[in-house]
């Protein structure tokens, strides 16, 4: 492909494009595809938004505006194009083609960036299994790195072996290696939690839409250090520490965790269900909440739907309203502790500043009443339902 020129400021520019195909939550701002671009370190040359009923099987959008792009990308000097819109692999061959320039969708965009972020041995693996499986959808360009990986020599099939076929070899036998040595972590995983299991601990983890708030919380809760950025995805590894709630005179470990967002890779949520799985067996789910960002409630019901996918929708919830601090005055909650209907189920939701601190006594004490529901077997009252939170009311 060709070298890539650089915007003013030294980083690769992409038009981002967005195809209004009339579902609810079509971004005609393209912002949250600005913000992925900029986390994987591009700079946003040009947004181009259009209307249509159905994609284009060739193109996804229409020969003329295939053309405008073109010539866009010409007077800009972009480098790259990304749709908010998964392409077709035929979309993706054909666009790239008539552009002359990299093509990639939303879906590829979020796997450079968890490409980029994987930090632990165990995230790095997770990642590379989710690109591998997206690859082997879409033969097959970008296979360089296997063959460097596995060296080549003694990759060769017999005669007659095609290209592809090769590829699709490679890619399959690098899927059950990345597996494998995935199946090992998990198990030590297991070790280790089985080892909390007999300490007794009550376990809670932070889960929520990226940028959500989640490590800012974490970090005012249990006074660490994990990095909270204004980036999607600053966090990608699960940080574990223990927190003292002085009203249950006991600790509890929590869990800062990866981000959501909607339409997940379904390989990414495949390949982190091992990461995940501290959400799925945690006896409590913070589900943080941007309740200064307009599209909160899309959120929210995004989030609930990757929980359903790892199966941690059965675990007690509750929600946090965080960012109040910069929360619209006319959308301002009455009080700080309510219940908020979700899918048919009442969620107690607390209001919070992670940067203020605001909300965050009321945020400990209903922590330590769950803490002391479960503890005290017997009482009819207890534990999980829902322990009357008039009670952390301030
Ligand atoms: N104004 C305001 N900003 C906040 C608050 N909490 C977090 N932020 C900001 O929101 C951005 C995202 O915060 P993070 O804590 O990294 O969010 P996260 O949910 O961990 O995000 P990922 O790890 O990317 O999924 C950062 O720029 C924070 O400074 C808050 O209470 N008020
Ligand atoms: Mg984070």
């Amino acid at each position: 492909m060709s070298e890539h020129a650089t915007s003013p400021v030294g980083l690769p520019s992409v038009i981002l494009i967005g195809v209004d195909l009339g579902d609810d939550h079509f971004d005609s701002a393209l912002e949250e595809l600005g913000l992925l671009a900029q986390t994987a370190g591009y700079a946003v040359a040009e947004r181009v938004t259009c209307k249509r009923r159905a994609p284009d099987p060739a193109l996804f959008v229409g020969s003329g505006k295939a053309e405008e792009i073109r010539l866009l990308a010409q007077s800009t000097g972009a480098n790259e194009v990304l749709f908010d819109q998964s392409l077709s692999p035929a979309q993706q061959r054909n666009l790239e083609r008539l552009l002359g320039m990299p093509v990639n969708d939303r879906t590829l965009l979020i796997l450079e960036i968890f490409a980029q972020r994987a930090r632990s041995h165990e995230g790095k693996l997770q990642v590379e299994l989710a690109r591998l499986q997206y690859l082997s959808t879409r033969l097959v360009r970008r296979w360089s790195h296997l063959e460097r990986q596995s060296g080549g020599i003694g990759m060769r099939g017999g005669p007659g072996e095609t290209q592809i076929e090769l590829d699709r070899r490679m890619i399959g036998e690098s899927i059950k290696r990345t597996k494998e040595r995935l199946v090992k972590l998990k198990k030590q995983r297991a070790t280790q939690r089985r080892r909390r299991e007999r300490q007794d601990s009550f376990t809670i983890s932070l889960v929520g839409y990226t940028n959500a708030g989640k490590s800012s919380l974490f970090n005012s809760l249990v006074k660490a250090r994990a990095y909270a950025a204004d980036q999607l995805f600053a966090t990608l590894d699960t940080t574990t520490r223990q927190l003292y709630l002085g009203d249950a005179g006991r600790t509890v470990s929590l869990s800062d965790t990866v981000g959501f967002i909607r339409d997940l890779p379904h390989g990414l949520v495949a390949a982190f269900a091992a990461t995940l799985q501290e959400a799925t067996e945690a006896d409590l789910l913070l589900h943080v909440v941007d309740a200064s960002n307009p599209a909160c409630l899309e959120q929210i019901a995004s989030v609930l739907s990757v929980l359903r996918e790892i199966g941690a929708d059965q675990v007690p919830q509750v929600l946090i309203f965080n960012k109040l601090d910069v929360m619209d005055p006319a959308t301002a909650p009455r009080a700080l502790v309510d219940v908020m209907e979700l899918e048919g189920q009442s969620v107690p939701r607390l209001f919070v500043s992670a940067h203020d601190g605001t909300g965050l006594p009321a945020l400990r004490a209903l922590l330590a009443e769950r803490v002391l529901a479960r503890d005290a077997p017997g009482d009819p009252d207890a534990p999980g339902e829902s322990p009357g939170i008039e009670d952390v009311l301030p």
